[in-house]
């Protein structure tokens, strides 16, 4: 992302580079598609049916089963110095007209704010978010963990709380920034703690270079005092996304480290961390979510890299359940993700999603890429349902003719079709996406009308 004068190019990762100011006048606005584009396999259309201006430029959307009813977008300006940051709600339920588009208060002083997880009232009493914040652009460095309550009118948390110290050291951006933080109870205490991984990486030569994962103890008073909570490291590695896996009862995760080029499984054993490489060849890491792909009751490890020319799509396979030690197969289901210019920063694919395009789908979901600074956009469609073909159709679906933030996926207006929120960084604007039912598609691809 940022390789813009007058900083010194950094290796951009995540999901929004915004060069900063050449693209925003070459862009030009998205218009909705004029037809339909017909999802490869003959049994959805997927159709742009709208989009939504935001007043600072999305990243992340995100839809979250603690925040029923409403999109999550953290959003922030990729120039250094000047800061702009939101997180917003934006209401799903079509009546709200302008009033949609709602800031969370104080959310303008998390600077670069990145991928946000949903709390439910359990955890302190009221429906919540957590969000890291951070990144390597000069003047950004230093990120934290923050609790917001999810509304855009807080009725006990009036605004954001950092749980997190600040970490850096003397030299100018040695800052430690955060993307992500999964909520996880380490301790077996009943009160939810936070896993995350922490990146110190300045654009300066002289900087480090390294990434950390560790966790954060919820205090037993007073959590949200806007008193840090105490750091247990957990491993050197980790630096922006992981996933956990899902199910576990001690913490399990997968990490697509950018700095390391390789993915990595780590998992608690006794009591004490232990790490197994899953990937030494896997370039820099992306995303990753843990998902039955084949359909055959087991999960699969999907994962993207982030290369500027020639990124992938990838599907860890297990031979057994044991994470441990079950033999591990790579499936490339995608390449070819490139950034529309070499200029140094620039990377694609971001985020690969695994969803069902509807409700009543029989078969193996379906997989959406963004292509981050390849301004498009993609689907995967398998090309059987046999558990042990990983062969996929690759489809462009569209040139967003901006960065393309992380998608969100679910079906919002309850008509059985996937609905699919892309941020279009540069144009500051969130585009809609649905499936439909091809004219002549299959019965089992309707949904079950109950
Ligand atoms: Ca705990
Ligand atoms: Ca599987
Ligand atoms: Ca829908």
């Amino acid at each position: 992302m940022l390789s813009a004068e007058p900083f010194v190019v950094a290796p951009r990762m995540w999901g929004v580079c915004g060069v900063i100011s050449v693209l925003a006048t070459a862009v030009a606005a998205a218009t909705p598609a004029a037809q339909p584009t017909s999802v490869a396999g003959g049994r959805y259309l997927i159709s742009q049916v709208g989009n939504f201006s935001v007043p600072v430029r999305p990243g992340y959307a995100e839809l979250l089963p603690e925040v029923p009813g409403q999109l999550v977008l953290t959003s922030f300006g990729a120039a250094p110095f000047v800061g702009k940051n939101a997180v917003y709600l934006y209401g799903l339920d079509k009546g709200c007209g302008d009033a949609c588009l709602q800031q969370l208060p104080g959310s303008e002083g998390i600077n670069w704010p990145n991928a946000v997880a949903g709390l439910n009232s359990t955890a302190f009493g009221f429906p919540a978010v957590v969000v890291g914040n951070g990144f390597l652009v000069p003047s950004h460095t230093t990120g934290g963990v923050w609790i917001m309550e999810a509304s855009a009118h807080p009725e006990h948390l009036p605004r954001p709380v950092k749980i997190t110290k600040d970490k850096a050291e003397k030299l100018p951006d040695s800052g430690w920034f955060y993307h992500l933080a999964a909520p996880f109870d380490m301790n077996g205490d009943g009160r939810l703690d936070f896993v995350t991984a922490r990146c110190q990486f300045g654009v300066w030569p002289w900087s480090k270079k390294r990434g950390e994962l560790l966790w954060l103890q919820q205090p037993e008073q007073e959590p949200l005092s806007g008193a840090p909570w105490e750091e247990h490291h957990l491993a050197e590695g980790p630096d922006f996304l992981f996933c956990l896996q899902p199910g576990s009862p001690t913490l399990a995760l997968a990490a697509t480290e950018f700095i390391g080029e390789r993915t990595v499984y780590y998992y608690m054993s006794n009591g004490t961390l232990q790490s197994r490489v899953l990937d030494e060849q896997s370039g820099p890491g992306f995303s990753c979510s843990w998902t039955d792909l084949n359909g055959d009751g087991r999960l699969e490890l999907l994962a993207t890299n982030h290369l500027n020319q020639n990124g992938s799509v990838f599907a860890y396979t297990f031979d057994g359940d044991d994470f441990s030690t079950a033999g591990v197969s790579r499936h490339v289901l995608a390449s070819g993700f490139s950034a529309i210019t070499t200029q140094t920063g620039t990377a694609g694919p971001g985020d690969a999603a695994a969803f069902q395009p509807s409700t009543g789908h029989r078969g193996k979901p379906y997989i959406f890429v963004s292509g981050d600074n390849g301004n498009d956009i993609f689907v995967l469609v398998p090309r059987s349902e046999d558990p042990g073909d990983w062969s996929y159709t690759r489809q462009k679906i569209a040139d967003v003719k901006a960065d393309v933030g992380r998608p969100a996926i679910g079906d919002t207006d309850g008509d059985g079709f996937a609905d699919v929120f892309v941020p279009a960084y540069d144009l500051n604007k969130v585009l809609h996406y649905t499936f439909s039912a091809a004219p002549d598609a299959a019965m089992d691809a309707l949904p079950i009308v109950v």
